[in-house]
């Protein structure tokens, strides 16, 4: 069977994302399942916007990303606004509309009160209380407000991927991490001179990435208090032990994405949830102003622009080549962030994959023969980790990968990405991208002062912009 000229490519599941193959199988099984119920989600969803769509109704245009109960105006803030439109249904002066305004029920008890106003109160006080959210599923969570006392003991935070490190780094409560479980990069492997500290942050290596009960036996016994990791590596095993125990141990699981895009939302509403959650506003307010300035820039600089074909093979270490791994979009609206990144510009993916996540494998053979107008390589692990100069990992990359689609006959542009990139760094490092493929559209020097700017303003970066220019976070363009 000729699988490269057949438009139906023949896609395995990915087996090392650290997904047995069985779980592949039955995810696939209720991709169909999924679909609809994310149909049903999108429709009903009035966060729904996508890479800076509109919704919510500020003045500004940015999607809703605050999703806490409490955000009675819908807006990116926990504040007086909310308490003043809570008061005006109070009052009688407007109606709730609960599909518009989900939010404003603060209590969850499906009614307006006094009570959903006394308790958007005592959050604006930062005095303890359960507050609600809504989760990666569209379902209500709750955790301990502000999460900042439940570390008082511990500094009990958990992560799962360096995007968790960058967001409790914006937040200031780097210093509260105490654990990482992750198989992808070792804790060992992280550059301390990008990540003061974490040496100190404990290892846990949770079998095949899969957290189960075992996992919550062991954050009990290190009294982690606050978990972020992703969804598709947590079973249902650790989540019902921590829901069961929650009264006893208290371990608040952030049921929200780091590094994929799901649901309608990302790690851009992980980041501004989380801020009230902590009761740190004050550090998430620049980053949703970076990002909604950032957006309308692209908006406008793309304005009349012709799209691009592009595919996005993904390199990391221990990942080979033949075949390789590709990211788009997959069956369950579930994919990472470098597709939702390359989308911020006028790349258009040449396909969709068939697995679930939007991660699967293909030959260089089949990339080649869809004739993509560039290939944006993700190279995932690289920037964060010691192990790898600038020199080693482009060499790498180069000879596994890169000349192989020259060999093969790909003449066209191709540029690589370093995924930690695409995440928190997103817009800005769009932006960059942008300059490299459309050079008439984007102000390059510009595009990269503001690269440089989110790193200093958020990461604590202490190079100079020719230093992030040169560094492992730059995307380049292979030109061989
Ligand atoms: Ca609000
Ligand atoms: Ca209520």
């Amino acid at each position: 069977m000729n699988v490269i000229a057949n438009n139906n490519w023949i896609y395995r599941p990915m087996m090392s994302d650290n997904m047995d193959k069985q779980q592949t199988m039955i995810i696939a099984a209720v991709a169909v399942v999924a679909i609809v119920a994310i149909a049903a989600i999108i429709i009903i969803n009035p966060f729904k916007g996508g890479n800076g769509g509109g919704g919510g109704d500020d003045d500004d245009d940015l999607r809703c990303l605050l999703r806490v109960y409490g955000n009675a105006d819908m807006n990116n803030y926990l504040d007086d606004d909310d308490l003043t439109f809570l008061k005006e249904i109070i009052d009688g002066k407007n109606a709730w509309d609960p599909v518009k305004h989900p939010l404003a029920d603060a209590n969850c008890d499906d009614v307006i009160t006094q009570a959903d106003y006394d308790l958007v109160k005592k959050f604006l006080a930062g005095q303890a209380a359960t507050m609600y959210y809504v989760d990666w599923d569209g379902k209500n969570a709750r955790v301990d407000y502000p999460l900042t006392r439940m570390l008082a003991d511990s500094n009990g935070i958990a992560v799962t991927f360096t995007t968790g490190l960058d967001i409790f780094r914006i937040l200031g409560l780097f210093d509260e991490v105490t654990m990482m479980t992750n198989s992808d990069i070792a804790v060992a492997d992280i550059d301390p001179t990008l990540y003061p500290g974490v040496e100190d942050i404990k290892a846990y290596s949770a079998p095949k990435m899969r957290h189960t009960a075992d996992t919550y036996e062991m954050f009990v016994q290190n009294n982690i208090k606050v978990f972020l990791s992703e969804q598709k590596f947590l079973d249902d095993t650790f989540l019902t032990a921590a829901e069961e125990d929650f009264d006893t141990h208290h371990l608040n699981i952030i049921k929200l994405p780091t590094n994929r895009y799901m649901n309608g939302i990302c790690w851009e509403d992980t980041l501004v949830t989380l801020g009230v959650m902590c009761n740190k506003q004050s550090a998430t307010a620049p980053y949703i102003t970076y990002l909604d300035k950032t957006l309308d820039e692209i908006a406008d600089a793309t304005k009349g622009v012709t799209n691009k074909s592009c595919l996005i093979p993904y390199y990391a270490d221990g990942y080979g080549v033949h075949p390789l791994y590709i990211d788009s979009h997959g069956t369950s609206g579930i994919y990472t962030a470098d597709v939702y990144t390359t989308e911020f510009i006028p790349l258009v993916s040449a396909i969709d994959l068939k697995t679930a996540d939007g991660f699967g494998e293909a030959e260089v053979e089949q990339i080649i023969a869809k004739n993509p107008d560039c290939l944006v390589v993700a190279a995932f692990g690289y920037a964060t980790s010691k192990n790898w100069t600038v020199d080693s990992y482009k060499n790498g990359i180069t000879e596994q990968m890169l000349s192989e689609f020259r060999k093969l006959g790909y003449n066209k542009p191709i540029y690589v990405l370093p995924f930690e990139s695409c995440v928190l760094a997103g817009p800005a490092f769009a932006k960059v991208i942008g300059s490299m493929i459309w050079e008439d559209a984007f102000d390059s020097d510009k595009a990269w002062k503001e690269f440089h700017n989110f790193f200093k303003d958020f990461m604590g970066y202490k190079g100079t912009l020719d230093d992030l220019k040169n560094s492992k976070f730059a995307p380049w363009q292979y030109t061989a």
